[in-house]
């Protein structure tokens, strides 16, 4: 509980900063300050001696030890599940990071995409008194009430990877990809590519409710609007999975067959939906009938660009943990966090392709990258 009193007596300046986890610059968002309202300290522990928390003594982040008492941290993650190859990175990546070696006491709950499910962990990280908790949450939808229970027990929440709809007050910070922008940069590329050719496109969107469903949809329609050609037959769900975007798939295929642009919000409905239309005899790729966008860019799904299976591929960097602990850092610190912290993205295309919107996939990019 000490831990509480130094976060208790910092004013926090909030702003928004950029972290690269692509290689080019992207512009930073408009920055947000507010002036986080100082809380008294708890009553029942002494206040921490007003020289440990001055901001203005920043202690240098490499020194400042993730436990100045020696306790590990206690660090709750309610992780979305285990629905795609993005997910199992992402937790891969918390795991190292969160790890005893480094100084923390990980208890991390797989949630397994039921929003129910990740309410009670919440609630259960309240009732250990954890010292932080993260949230990745699976839809963006409820979660005032237990944000509220966890800012009543003095526990900073961090949103993780996908965005709450709630009071921005109730929780200590967010971080993770900017996913309207990822959409936009999908139509982008997509109108680029096309140049003026009309688009019949099918769209298989990830969870319903989840803030990269809401964000990738919005922003790819915003650029639908812009083409008067282009005509978006059928949206539905496939949940992220492999077997959700094989499934969707098949029924489009029974459905329509003037297709010849293929959306899949992430690289493991684009896998299902590539054995749809194997199984079908459609072609797909550069060379086939169909365009396939995909989003992530994990290992694989960069593979399938490289062999221009997939034509257009927008990445959103799992290894995310490491601006976590940033945050936590900070916080225990005693020092102000930044309210967003965006994690910057960039688009890939099959090799043959020259875009304003997207590197061109080789074999030395696929080599380079880290997950
Ligand atoms: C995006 C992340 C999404 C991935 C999917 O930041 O929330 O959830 O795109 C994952 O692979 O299921
Ligand atoms: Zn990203």
């Amino acid at each position: 509980m000490k831990k509480k009193i130094a976060l208790l007596l910092m004013a926090a300046m909030t702003i928004s900063t950029l972290v690269a986890c692509g290689n080019s610059a992207a512009e930073a968002p408009a920055s947000t300050t507010e002036e986080a309202p100082a809380e008294e300290a708890a009553p029942e522990e002494e206040a921490a001696p007003a020289e440990e928390a001055a901001p203005e003594e920043e202690a240098p982040a490499e020194e400042a030890a993730p436990a100045a008492d020696g306790e590990l941290i206690k660090v709750g993650f309610a992780q979305v599940g285990h629905e795609s190859d993005w997910r199992a990175a992402n937790t891969k990546n918390y795991q190292d990071t969160f790890s005893e070696a480094n100084g923390y006491e990980l208890s991390f709950v797989d949630c397994d995409n039921d929003h129910a499910v990740q309410i009670e962990t919440v609630r259960g990280f309240i009732e250990q008194e954890l010292d932080y908790i993260c949230i990745a949450p699976i839809q963006s939808a409820g979660w005032d009430t237990v944000l509220q229970e966890a800012q009543d027990a003095g526990i900073p929440v961090l949103i993780v990877d996908r965005a709450v709809d709630a009071d921005p007050s109730l929780y200590t910070t967010a971080l993770g990809c900017d996913m309207v922008a990822e959409g936009e940069a999908a139509g982008n590329w997509l109108a680029e590519y096309l140049n003026g050719e009309a688009a019949n496109i099918l769209v298989i969107e990830g969870s319903v409710g989840a803030s990269a469903t809401l964000g990738r949809t919005e922003g790819f329609n915003n650029i639908v609007a812009n083409n008067s050609n282009w005509t978006v037959l059928d949206s539905q769900s496939g949940d992220f999975t492999q077997a959700g975007g094989q499934e969707v798939m098949e029924s489009f295929i029974k459905s329509y067959s003037d297709f010849n642009v293929v959306v899949c919000q992430n690289d493991n409905e684009a896998y299902g939906a590539m054995d749809a239309m194997d199984a079908a005899g459609i072609t797909y790729g550069v060379d086939g009938d169909v365009t396939i966008i995909s989003f992530d860019a994990t290992h694989d799904g960069l593979q399938y660009t490289l062999d221009g299976k997939i034509t257009c591929n927008v990445e959103c960097n799992p290894l995310q943990a490491g601006f976590a602990e940033e945050v936590i850092k900070k916080l225990e610190a005693g020092e102000a966090v930044d309210a967003w912290t965006l994690v910057k993205d960039e688009a890939f295309v099959a090799p043959g392709i020259e875009s304003a919107y997207a590197v061109t996939m080789s074999q030395e990019v696929l080599d380079g990258r880290a997950y």
